[in-house]
């Protein structure tokens, strides 16, 4: 989808828009009055506080009219410039733009508004010229927010919308808004059963239903084996620790907003963990370690506890209680490159598996004029950096360098992905610590006899798994691969009363082979039952008839085809062995 915010062109034309927008709400709405309206990548949007009175959706085409009639009447849009202490004697009975104009900078004196017809905003511009070219725009959807984005202040109307130079342009984006709004996860999530929320459990706590377990341990059992096989050792730890542990580690000082509050119990006082690098320190440090004893992998499929602002969860994507695909890998100097290059291979492969190709890595870097924000050692950051370069190079890694977006304790490469609906998020994270180790005061002992501090590796692969659930099925459109599908192969007996009984048999036969098979014996219309196995998105359909009864064979329709194939019991069996074992559909 065409990013509008960075198109300079759409970008001007849907800020007119916005101010289009503002006009025909204040010609029907006379008590309205306006804060923000900045383009974003999907259009434009203005906050609007309309008093007693609401804006609901079906009002829109009301305001789309008005706008409609604005632009045909094709006044001229005319900036002026006018002080501060006009623009404040302008707007003295507007709290939201005395409030903008009393925060412009000191050295701001003078400021500009556009003007067209009877409405006049304050505006740094640039705008079109003439209402007349805004034309195809459509109004999108209306939203609450609060003012400033803060839950103590007002609740604002949100009203969204785009515009665009003609027709064709706006139709196709619409499509494409619709066709994203059917891939959301979200929607994506009911229609399969895949999770729930419920208020008595709370905002951004998803319950994982049946079918969202399966596919859930799919994905643990897949990475689970692949780290192992790469010498990791797998733990499991309490997702709670004392505010103790958090104040060694820091995150109690630069991590505590995002953080749920104490609890106490008897003496102590404990929070829910948002990380599990404490334990896994703590375990790394229960022991001694020699120089060759490393790298140490501990990694944990571990739920954590985060407060995400009530109006930025989002299904599985941005929850509140989340489980990470973690690890901790605990190396020497030497072994960064090295870890590091293991790590990223690791995510190629796993994406690869998945067939996604939709992503970007973006190497977070230092600012080395910003002496305060990084941990200052700096042959320290200078190394590692070259060598998280290197390693990417030397893989053939397209990523883009992010200056200033390192943490505090080291550089880290993140991948990012862009769900159907909102903004980019990171999947998998690799950073590296310096800082950590120390502050738990972990070493091990070098060739030299001597004790040194193990330098640190935080890395998720699939981020969490509720992340990459919500990825996967956007990405798959809810049509998983067969080997992670809930039900991988529905059985259909055209007739009960003729094929019942060699569909049970074949139903108990894959049974026993632990493939996920489900037995469609309803006194349904055949045609309804293929249909309904097609919406719940099932790989393998099984029609089973007189022929497929009398010569013992199996006919079966893979998800989204017609044409329907006829193997043996034992063709048919091994296949299904080669798509589960291949990861293929
Ligand atoms: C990798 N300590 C490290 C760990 O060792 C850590 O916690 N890194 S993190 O903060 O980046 O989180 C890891 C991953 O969790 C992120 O890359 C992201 O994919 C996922 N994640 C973060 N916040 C949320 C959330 N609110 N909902 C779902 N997934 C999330
Ligand atoms: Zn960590």
């Amino acid at each position: 989808m065409i990013n509008i915010k960075e198109n300079e062109s759409l970008n001007i034309l849907n800020h007119s828009c916005a101010h289009l927008m503002a006009q025909a709400i204040k010609h029907l709405y006379p008590n309205a009055k306006f804060w923000v309206g900045p383009v974003i990548e999907e259009g434009f949007y203005y906050d609007v506080d309309l008093g007693e009175e609401v804006i609901k959706e079906e009002d829109l085409p009301n305001i789309e009219r008005e706008m409609k009639k604005i632009s045909k009447d094709g006044k001229r849009i005319v900036r002026h410039e006018i002080t501060k202490d006009e623009a404040l004697n302008m707007f003295s009975d507007d709290p939201y733009k005395i409030d903008l104009i009393s925060r412009m900078d000191e050295n701001e004196n003078i400021i500009s508004c556009y003007t067209q017809g009877d409405f006049t905003d304050l505006c740094r511009g640039p705008h079109v010229e003439t209402v007349k070219v805004l034309k195809n725009f459509k109004l999108l959807k209306v939203s609450g927010a609060y003012w400033k984005g803060d839950s103590n202040n007002k609740m604002l109307q949100r009203i969204y919308g785009v515009c665009f130079e003609n027709e064709e342009d706006l139709n196709s984006h619409i499509q494409e808004i619709e066709e994203a709004k059917l891939r959301d996860h979200r929607k994506i999530g009911k229609e399969l059963n895949i999770f729930m929320s419920h208020d008595l459990v709370g905002k951004g706590m998803p319950l994982w239903l049946p079918n969202g377990a399966i596919i859930r341990k799919q994905l643990e059992n897949y990475i689970y084996e692949k780290e192992q096989k790469m010498g990791y050792c797998h733990v499991y730890t309490p997702c709670v620790g004392t505010v103790d542990l958090y104040k060694t580690s820091g995150h109690w000082d630069h991590y505590k907003e995002n953080m749920f509050p104490l609890m106490h119990v008897d003496e102590e006082e404990f929070v829910l963990r948002p990380m599990n690098c404490p334990h896994h320190m703590l375990i790394y440090g229960n022991e001694l370690h020699s120089y060759r004893d490393l790298p140490i992998r501990i990694g944990e499929f571990a739920t954590d506890f985060r407060y995400e602002a009530s109006g930025a969860v989002k299904g599985l994507e941005r929850v509140r209680c989340m489980c990470q695909n973690d690890a901790h890998l605990f190396v020497r100097p030497d072994q960064i490159g090295e870890e590091f290059k293991k790590v990223v291979s690791l995510i190629l492969d796993v994406y690869k598996d998945f067939g996604l190709k939709n992503y970007k890595f973006r190497l977070s870097l230092r600012d080395p004029q910003d002496k305060e924000k990084y941990f200052d050692d700096d042959d320290m950051w200078n190394e590692a950096e070259s060598k998280l370069r290197e390693v990417l190079n030397e893989l053939g890694v397209e990523y883009f360098e992010a200056v200033g977006e390192a943490a505090f304790y080291g550089p880290k490469l993140d991948v990012e992905v862009k769900p159907a609906v909102g903004p980019e998020v990171t999947l998998s994270t690799c950073q590296l610590d310096f800082l950590l180790p120390r502050k738990f005061e972990l070493s091990y002992v070098d060739r030299d006899g001597s004790k040194k501090t193990p330098v640190v590796l935080h890395r998720a692969i699939f981020g969490t798994f509720d992340r990459f659930t919500a990825f996967i099925l956007e990405e798959t459109k809810g049509a998983l691969p067969i080997w992670l599908s809930p039900v991988q192969v529905k059985i259909i007996p055209v007739n009960n009363e003729y094929h019942l009984e060699y569909a049970s048999e074949i139903y108990e036969q894959l049974k026993n082979s632990n493939i996920r098979v489900e037995l469609d014996d309803r006194d349904e219309k055949l045609s309804y039952r293929m249909r309904e196995a097609q919406t719940n998105k099932i790989p393998l359909t099984l029609i089973l008839g007189d022929k497929e009864r009398d010569n013992k064979t199996i006919s079966y329709r893979k998800f989204g085809s017609t044409e329907t194939t006829t193997l043996s019991q034992m063709e048919f069996i091994q296949m299904l062995h080669d798509l589960i074992v291949n990861k293929e559909n």
